[in-house]
Order: structure tokens, then C-alpha cells, then sequence
């Protein structure tokens, strides 16, 4: 049977690389805020080697940023999350949980602080614009919130550093993790941060306008020739193996941070104005009853996971897969889900029904990388 296609129209949003992205022979897309974004160019398992030795040039648009401005935008972030942001600094990026008033995952987004009255939150796929908005409004705050004409180019791999030394100096080489600095292309400023959804190292830079996108793309790509530098993406083999997670897919807004293993992203009493703060104070004292773990499955590949798969001990449900695929590099599946506080240690052998039958799996308390 062939997989169906997605019909593509204006009201999926395009973007400013999306023209050098089919040129360069995209072969599938996925849908992330009502944006494209490129899964597969080669092949996942073609694309995955490529990323762990070379260098990818990534379309990340679809991370929208949620741009907020005003004298009262620290306040605001500071009600979106739990996270403690006082000794945030400009040129900080924070991975933030945002989290509505019964604690419940919004979004898992990567903050990034300019001054005190300009933050952008780079959102995964959900709608939370809108909530920042309500918000805003709903508190009468002194602040503009916005999505500006801004889209993320992530540049990821092992010489990632070197391709964009080459375009922009040799001072992005000191970058720090999770910081970002200012650069000009073409006369325009704009952000770049030592950051990205891999653990293959790379940046990701803020393009802040759609008529830079394709210089820029050139420009990269002219760069990085004799490094075999390619279009790429976010790679579902990799980022399962580093942990990484995916709203929408291994958590939503019925997950707490610290269901989500993000409670070390909580400071939820010192996180004063944080609409979720009561509710997650209780759970911060009881701890999560069930968390998301990694998960390595027995036996061959296994088939797609558009669903979740649930998972047993002793013919007792004790937890629910929500990402898995085959890995070449550990030679075994390897999977995220979450797992009921009895089972979470790390080595648990439990059972996972998978759609072609029950495989033995094992609880991993660390990512694979
Ligand atoms: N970069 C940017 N925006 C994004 C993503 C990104 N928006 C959507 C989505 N990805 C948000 N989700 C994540 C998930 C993980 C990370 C970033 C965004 C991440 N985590 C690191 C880790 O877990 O090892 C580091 C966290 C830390 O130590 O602070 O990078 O990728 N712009």
C-alpha cells in the first residue's frame, strides 16, 4: 500500500528556504506550526550517518518565535514558566517549560533574553502565540506580543563550527553553549546561538527578514563545498538517541515538566507569577508518578510508531511508548516513553506491544548519547 501524500497549499505555511530545500531534493515533509518541515532528503538512515560526520544546513523555520517587547516583558515571561529567570543575561538562550495554570506542558520552547524588555520564545508545535497573548491582555501588561519575520537556519555536525567560521569570522568559535551574539549578513543584524535540535554541535542563526534567507542558504552552502556540507534536518534516529523530546509526540499539555523530565528546568518556588506555580508546587513536593525514560527495544526493526504502543510488566500496564526507531550505530530500536514510577529504574526489562507483536524492551535512565 502507498503511503499517502500531503497536499501542500498556501495555507501551510512556506518558507524562506523552502525553494533552495526542494531544489536540493527534499523527499518528505511533516507539518509543525501550520509550517513545513523537511524529515527526509536521502533517507533517514543516509541522512543520519551524514549528520553525525559532516556538516547539515537545517530549514528550521517552522521554530517560530514568539517575539515579546515592552516594559513589562520579563514579567510576562516570568508568568509563562516555572523556570527561575532572574539570573537570566542578554545573550542567554533558556530552555524553558511553559505550562498553563494546572502545570500542564504548553510548550518546550528555548528562550532567548536581548534586554530586559526583548525576549524571543523559539516554540515547538503549539499554538502559544495565542496564550502569550491572552495573557498579555488578560493582565493588562505593557508589552507587544508578536511573531516577527524571523526564521531559525540551523547549521548542525561535527564541522559545523568550521563552515561558519568561514561565513561569518572566526569570533563564532567562542560561542558558548546555549549563549548567542549578534552578527551582520548583508548589512542586517541578527542572533546567533551555539544551540540545536541534535547533539552533533552547531548553531542556529536567527534570519530576521525572508529576503536574506536564500543568500544566506548560498552563501553557506558555497562555503562549506570541500566540507560536504548538505541540506538536512531534524533526524528522528538521532534525536531519539540524544533524549531529545517532541511536543506533540512524547509529551503534551497532560504532562507536567517533571513528568517530562524537565524538572531540573523548575525553580517552581522561587518562580514567582507563574500561572502553573500552585499546581506544580504540588507535584514538585510529591514528586511525578510516572516520567519519560529511554528505552532500547529487542529484535529487529521495528515498524513506524504513529501511536503510542503501551507497555506491561507481569501482563500489568505500566507505561506507554511514544517515539521509536531502529538505530544503526547501537544496532538495536531505540525508543522514549513514559514509564510508572515502580518501573523507571534503569535496566527494568518490560514488554511492549508494537504493532507486528510483543518485543522485551529495557528502561535506560540516560539517553543513549
Ligand atoms: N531550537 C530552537 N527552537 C526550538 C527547538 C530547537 N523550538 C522547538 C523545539 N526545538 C523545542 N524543543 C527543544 C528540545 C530540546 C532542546 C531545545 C529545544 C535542547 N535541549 C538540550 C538537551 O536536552 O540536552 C539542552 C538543554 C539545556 O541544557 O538547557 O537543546 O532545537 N531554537
Amino acid at each position: 500500500m502507498n503511503a499517502p501524500l500531503l497536499s501542500i497549499s498556501r495555507r501551510l505555511r512556506h518558507t524562506p528556504f523552502t525553494r533552495r530545500v526542494t531544489e536540493a531534493g527534499v523527499k518528505a515533509y511533516t507539518v509543525y506550526n501550520h509550517m513545513l518541515l523537511p524529515t527526509v532528503f536521502k533517507s533517514v538512515e543516509a541522512d543520519y550517518h551524514h549528520l553525525k560526520k559532516h556538516v547539515q544546513i537545517w530549514d528550521v523555520s517552522c521554530e517560530r518565535q514568539i517575539e515579546i517587547k515592552g516594559p513589562d516583558a520579563a514579567k510576562l515571561m516570568q508568568m509563562l514558566t516555572p523556570r527561575d529567570l532572574r539570573a537570566m543575561t542578554p545573550g542567554q538562550c533558556y530552555y524553558v517549560p511553559i505550562v498553563d495554570a494546572t502545570g500542564g506542558m504548553l510548550n518546550d520552547p528555548v528562550a532567548l533574553k536581548f534586554d530586559e524588555e526583548k525576549f524571543y520564545i523559539s516554540i515547538a508545535d503549539n499554538d502559544t502565540l495565542y496564550w502569550a497573548q491572552g495573557i498579555a491582555y488578560g493582565f493588562r501588561l505593557d508589552v507587544d506580543v508578536n511573531e516577527p519575520d524571523v526564521s531559525p537556519l540551523a547549521i548542525q555536525g561535527p564541522k559545523a563550527e568550521d563552515l561558519m567560521a568561514r561565513v561569518f569570522g572566526e569570533s563564532v568559535r567562542d560561542i558558548k553553549f546555549f549563549k548567542f551574539r549578534m552578527y551582520d549578513f548583508l548589512g542586517q543584524s541578527m542572533a546567533i546561538a551555539r544551540s540545536g535540535y541534535s547533539k552533533q554541535g552547531g548553531y542556529e542563526i536567527y534570519v530576521d527578514g525572508t529576503e536574506y534567507g536564500e543568500p544566506l542558504w548560498d552563501a553557506l552552502m558555497e562555503a562549506g563545498a570541500d566540507l560536504n556540507v548538505r541540506a538536512g534536518c531534524p533526524n528522528a534516529i538521532e534525536r531519539v538517541e540524544a533524549g531529545l523530546l517532541s511536543y506533540g509526540n512524547d509529551m503534551n499539555w497532560r504532562n507536567t515538566p517533571h513528568e517530562c523530565g524537565l524538572g531540573r528546568f523548575c525553580d517552581t518556588i522561587l518562580a514567582i507569577g507563574c500561572v502553573g506555580r500552585d499546581a506544580l508546587l504540588r507535584v514538585a513536593m510529591e514528586g511525578p508518578m510516572r516520567q519519560i525514560r529511554s528505552i532500547s527495544i529487542d529484535g529487529d526493526k521495528v515498524p513506524l510508531c504513529t501511536n503510542m504502543w503501551l507497555a506491561f510488566v507481569d501482563g500489568k500496564e505500566i507505561g506507554e511508548i511514544t517515539s521509536a526507531v531502529w538505530s544503526p550505530d547501537f544496532e538495536t530500536n531505540v525508543a522514549i516513553g513514559m514509564i510508572d514510577r515502580e518501573y523507571w529504574d534503569d535496566g527494568t526489562i518490560i514488554e511492549v506491544q508494537t504493532p507486528d507483536g510483543m518485543r522485551k524492551a529495557t528502561v535506560c535512565e540516560k539517553s543513549f548519547i
